[in-house]
């Protein structure tokens, strides 16, 4: 048995007005249940610390700045990391990470039980558009404030186990879990802001949001042999939807905990990391059964290409 008690904190709605320090101490007392649970490990949304900000159209840079973070941990979120390592709980969260040579990106962080930073990852795949789009219900603008995550999709060892991150829109894309599950890893971590209706389709509303989030998580789960643990923040911030709908998946893509509101709200499991085995070794042993000879097309060729 390798067990990870995890706890998804998913996040009711941040108005745009809430300063980082206030959200701070929501994360802190869904840290300090989770402590009292006895969990190892508390895992964030995406962009964690304020509203979702991509929603609003911004041209003056120094504004779009504000919702940056220069530093981390910095002066709001130091009290997160001291808590976590008072309690002795590891803890990953999502941001938007200025660099010092002055890029940007929507990133998360995984620690350690000292708190200590041990992983980072940027976003790579960026949905929406960079330029304000009227022929949308609402903006969606991660092309204009975000460059494409840097980093890949690596894995860290820790907690007894591998572990590796991604962010929201990331999770659609089977790319993304087999890069990490080529690297065995045994539980994805990964934060969502996902509204609940398509901005660009009226009809696809909350109920087939769900179920495309859950069908990507359990697939990407199943098809990797790996939990995935999926945090959403959640409600209506300043007019605006978002689903909830937090979940732990485990390596047969089931899921075996989900939230309830959409609101601040913990959803824990204890994980045994050894029930990746057996997919691993039989059905999914990567090694045995993939036949990249035919795989090319996945790495040499970005959009469709029709022949004539
Ligand atoms: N924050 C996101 O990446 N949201 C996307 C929206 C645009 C659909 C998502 O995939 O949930």
């Amino acid at each position: 048995m390798r067990p990870v008690h995890v706890a998804a904190a998913q996040l009711g709605p941040i108005q745009k007005a809430e300063p980082r320090e206030a959200v701070v101490a929501r994360m802190l007392a869904l840290l300090d249940a989770a402590a009292d649970k006895g969990c190892d490990l508390v895992v964030y949304p995406e962009l964690a610390l304020t509203t979702f900000f991509p929603r609003w159209y911004m041209e003056d840079q120094a504004e779009v700045d504000t919702w940056f973070e220069a530093e981390m941990p910095n002066a709001a979120t130091q009290p997160l990391f001291d808590a976590a390592k008072a309690k002795g709980v590891a803890i990953s969260f999502g941001y938007a990470e200025l660099t010092p040579d002055g890029h940007h990106f929507n990133t998360s962080i995984l620690t350690d039980k000292t708190g200590t930073i041990i992983g980072k990852y940027r976003k790579v795949h960026l949905p929406g558009h960079d330029e304000f789009d009227p022929e949308r219900a609402f903006q969606h603008l991660e092309k204009r404030y975000f460059e494409p995550g840097d980093l890949g999709f690596p894995v860290w060892q820790t907690l007894g186990g591998v572990f590796g991150m991604c962010i929201c829109n990331d999770r659609r894309w089977p790319e993304t879990y087999r890069v990490m599950g080529l690297q065995g890893v045994e539980m994805v971590l990964l934060g969502y802001n996902t509204p609940s209706v398509n901005s660009q389709k009226s009809a696809e509303g909350p109920e087939d949001r769900l179920f495309h989030h859950r069908l990507v998580l359990q697939s990407g789960a199943y098809q990797n042999a790996t939990f995935v643990v999926a945090v959403a923040k959640a409600g209506v911030e300043d007019g605006h939807p978002l689903i909830g709908g937090s979940v732990i998946v485990d390596p047969n893509g089931k899921i075996v905990a989900e939230s309830l509101t959409e609101d601040d709200e913990l959803v824990t499991a204890v994980c045994d990391l050894d029930e990746t085995v057996f997919g691993k070794e039989t059905i999914f042993d990567f090694a045995r059964h993939r036949r990249i000879e035919h795989y090319g097309r996945i790495t040499s060729q970005t959009g469709v290409e029709v022949a004539s």
